[in-house]
């Protein structure tokens, strides 16, 4: 009788997608899409909040080349609170808390300070008032003795506290000076702005960036944990994700509810599998979903507790909910290849989430091993026996005694090079597929999408198959 209504589930490797007349050519099609009900990314990819996947590097490389990263929590609140910082500081056009001198600083500590701080011109102020520069250049021809005032730029080029960066720009290349520093209507020194941060962002144009021209970031949180949440906001981050591994419980919902009221930025809330968790989540206002029981590479729920939802069913129950709200959905787990992405997204997921993929990257957190000749990287559950003793991490279940009961394995993944040369590819292989389904954008390819399903014979077909590979791309590796 249990299995009179029993439905089948599918995941990335029972299914294809069919091609369709097109007049699309990969190079045109457009991947941008919403993260979550209030952010937009340029490409659909997300960084993991694992401890060996998202720290400040992976977070940055990600929001430079258009994704994002999600910096996990198995640490204290105070670190958690400084990457966010970290990656918030990292391209911002304007200092705020801009370092200066006061005009009676003997010169040569003024020199030592520039040498250890790697400064090169140091705003001099005093009571308040921007009344010179110091820069390497005054330092180059005057004695070590008397005072920062007796040498330092008198005539300071400045701009108004609300200037445009294309205004800013022009001022300093007029100028020939590296530095902007901004002033109010009193002439107090609120900001500076550098050539080389300018420069540094043009060379990421397609970076996911906030209003203030800063790199975007979130960071994970407990699903009980306001203050860390609360401290997180404060620090800047531009949304949080409740990580847990059932977000679809009584205590988990209540708790939400106070977050919720208690946070202004976005909030997605996971994991979950089923429409009916969706609808829940939903009716409290979160402002994504992350789609993901039992999927991920690392992971063992569904063999220890027996428990959860084949991939690409679990995004499309929870898209059909979520879509009809405007909720933007994550496809957390599971995916090993781009084209596992573009089936995510033709599901319904707006968005994929990467662990496994990411982990082998230089921008990763932890160092390079050699195994037999070949580099890897280490890369483990935040479920495994060493990700919980490494931290407080309060994910996985504990039953209430002192032993761990493990939903997830630790391992090595091969080296996989820069994030930026593993997104091109990642990227490459979606706009691909949106060629062969005439998807101009990721809507169009979630309209048009039309799935069949595959058998054995199917998956074996699809892999090369009776060859022996001699060379491998970088899109494709199967060992
Ligand atoms: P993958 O990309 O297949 O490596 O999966 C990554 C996902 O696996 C994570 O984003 C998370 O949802 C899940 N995960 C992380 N730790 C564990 C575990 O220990 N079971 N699972």
């Amino acid at each position: 009788e249990k299995f009179q209504n029993i439905t089948e589930g599918y995941t990335f490797d029972d299914v294809l997608l069919k091609p369709l007349h097109s007049s699309i050519e990969p190079k045109n099609a457009n991947v941008s899409s919403k993260f979550s009900r209030h952010i937009s990314i340029g490409i659909p990819i997300v960084s993991s909040p694992m401890d060996t996947v998202t720290e400040e590097s992976m977070a940055i490389a990600m929001a430079r080349y258009g994704a994002i990263g999600v910096i996990h929590r198995n640490m204290s609140a105070n670190e958690q609170v400084e990457m966010v910082k970290k990656v918030k500081k990292e391209e911002s056009i304007i200092i705020r808390d801009v370092f200066s001198i006061a005009p009676d600083t003997p010169v040569n500590v003024a020199r030592t300070l520039m040498k250890t701080k790697n400064i090169a011109g140091l705003p001099v102020v005093a009571s308040g008032k921007l009344i010179g520069i110091l820069t390497k250049r005054d330092l180059e021809f005057s004695e070590s003795e008397g005072t920062v005032k007796d040498i330092m730029t008198k005539d300071v080029i400045t701009a108004d506290e609300n200037v445009s960066i294309e205004d800013a720009k022009f001022i300093l290349y007029k100028n020939r000076v590296e530095k902007l520093p901004l002033v109010d209507s009193k002439g107090r020194l609120v900001g500076l702005i550098t050539a080389k941060d300018i420069k540094t962002r043009e060379k990421f144009p397609n970076a996911s960036r906030d209003e203030q021209g800063q790199l975007m970031v979130g960071a994970a949180i407990g699903a009980y944990d306001i203050d860390r949440a609360i401290n997180l906001e404060n620090a800047g981050s531009d949304f949080l994700v409740i990580d847990t591994a059932h977000a679809h419980n009584k205590n988990v919902l209540s708790s939400l509810k106070k977050i919720r009221n208690a946070i202004h930025i976005d909030i997605i809330a996971g994991n979950i599998a089923t429409a009916e968790a969706a609808e829940d989540l939903i009716s409290l206002g979160v402002d994504g979903l992350r789609v993901g029981i039992g999927p991920g590479s690392i992971c063992t729920t569904r063999i220890v507790a027996g428990v959860g939802i084949p991939q690409l069913t679990a995004i499309s129950d929870v898209a059909d909910v979520a879509s009809e709200h405007g909720i933007p959905v994550i496809a957390d787990g599971g995916i090993r290849y781009s084209g596992d992405m573009i089936k995510a997204l033709a599901a319904g997921a707006s968005t994929v989430m990467l662990g496994s993929l990411l982990a082998g990257t230089e921008e990763s957190p932890g160092t390079e091993m050699i195994i037999n000749g070949r580099k890897y990287k280490a890369y483990r559950g935040m479920g495994s026996i060493g990700a919980i003793k490494a931290g407080k991490s309060d994910r996985y279940e504990k039953l209430g005694t002192n032993e761990f009961i493990a939903e997830g394995v630790e391992g090595s993944v091969p080296y996989r090079g820069k994030v930026s040369e593993n997104l091109f590819q990642f990227v490459g292989g979606i706009k691909t597929g949106m060629g062969y389904l005439g998807a101009e954008n990721l809507e169009e390819l979630k309209k048009k999408a039309v799935f069949i399903k595959i058998t054995n014979s199917g998956l074996r077909e699809s892999h090369p198959h009776d060859i022996r590979i001699v060379s491998e791309p970088p899109n494709y590796q199967n060992s």
